[in-house]
């Protein structure tokens, strides 16, 4: 067989599922397939949110040695270098996936640190976010915390740009990572404006607002496309540049769902008709 295309840059990520398929791993997989990255994912959680109550989520952890296997498998098939991060869920699963994280060098840990979950019993929320800062915030080579994020990852309430700039420079002084903290529609005004802060460079990230209501899988969308362009060799700043404008098309284009959020479209970039 001849090889006509240069061998894709293979990209994990280690996330839930999100059964109905806006958020999640399969959110990931679409971002890495339009961007043009090999996918693979190892599983944390089955998440399904149930329609007879409020659509709330529905939680299941997978079995820490199940994760552990997913992950064995997938570090000795291929000579990984970069990663994303999406939701953990428990601190057993936490040290599994640290434990994985510390067993091989990386070129990029992209982590979204999805903190709490509908549905989740707060008590747990709490040890999980917890260990997620103990555990693997200072393996991130990149953390895009989204407004609620970055108000507990900063330990400050965030309310306008300037405050989101602030919280940028605090996440990056505490974690070491480069950062992108999304206002999104959180923040008064006609943009949804995203930080980038890697320790000397600050960008606003800003595109008009689609809309004043959440879309499902826009986070996760944004952190997978960052870390697409990262594998293919992309700066961070023009990663998060172009992951910007990736998830500006994919909002643009959603999906209608019967939830109460509508799902992202990745392949709105590329104009594939949803
Ligand atoms: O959007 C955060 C998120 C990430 N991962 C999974 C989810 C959700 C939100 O529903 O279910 C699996």
């Amino acid at each position: 067989m001849s090889l006509t295309n240069p061998a894709p840059a293979v990209t994990l990520t280690i996330a839930g599922s999100e059964a109905t398929g806006g958020a999640g791993a399969q959110a990931d997989l679409r971002t890495f397939q339009e961007l043009g990255v090999y996918g693979i994912a190892a599983l944390t959680c089955i998440v399904s949110f149930d329609p007879k109550d409020s659509w709330n989520h529905r939680f299941v952890p997978v079995e820490p040695q199940v994760i552990a296997d997913q992950l064995e498998a997938i570090q000795t098939c291929y000579p990984l270098e970069t990663v994303k991060i999406g939701m953990l869920g428990t601190p057993a699963t936490i040290d599994t996936v640290a434990t994985a994280l510390k067993s091989q060098q990386w070129r990029n840990i992209v982590l979204d640190p999805v903190l709490i979950c509908k549905g989740q019993e707060p008590g747990a929320a709490l040890d999980t976010d917890q260990a997620l800062k103990a555990q693997i915030l200072q393996l991130a080579t990149v953390v895009t915390p989204n407004h609620f994020e970055a108000e507990s990852l900063s330990g400050m309430s965030i309310s306008s740009i300037e405050d989101l700039q602030e919280a940028a420079k605090r996440i990056h002084q505490i974690s070491g990572a480069i950062v992108v903290a999304k206002g999104g529609i959180r923040l008064e005004g006609q943009n949804a404006v995203d930080v980038y802060f890697d320790g000397t460079t600050l960008e606003l990230l800003s595109a008009p607002k689609v809309g004043e209501v959440a879309v499902s899988g826009a986070g996760c969308t944004l952190a997978a496309a960052i870390t697409a362009e990262l594998a293919k060799g992309a700066t961070a700043l023009e990663a998060a540049r172009t992951a910007k404008a990736f998830v500006t098309e994919a909002i643009r284009n959603r999906v209608s769902s019967a939830a109460p959020f509508d799902a992202v479209w990745q392949g709105g970039a590329s104009g594939t008709s949803a």
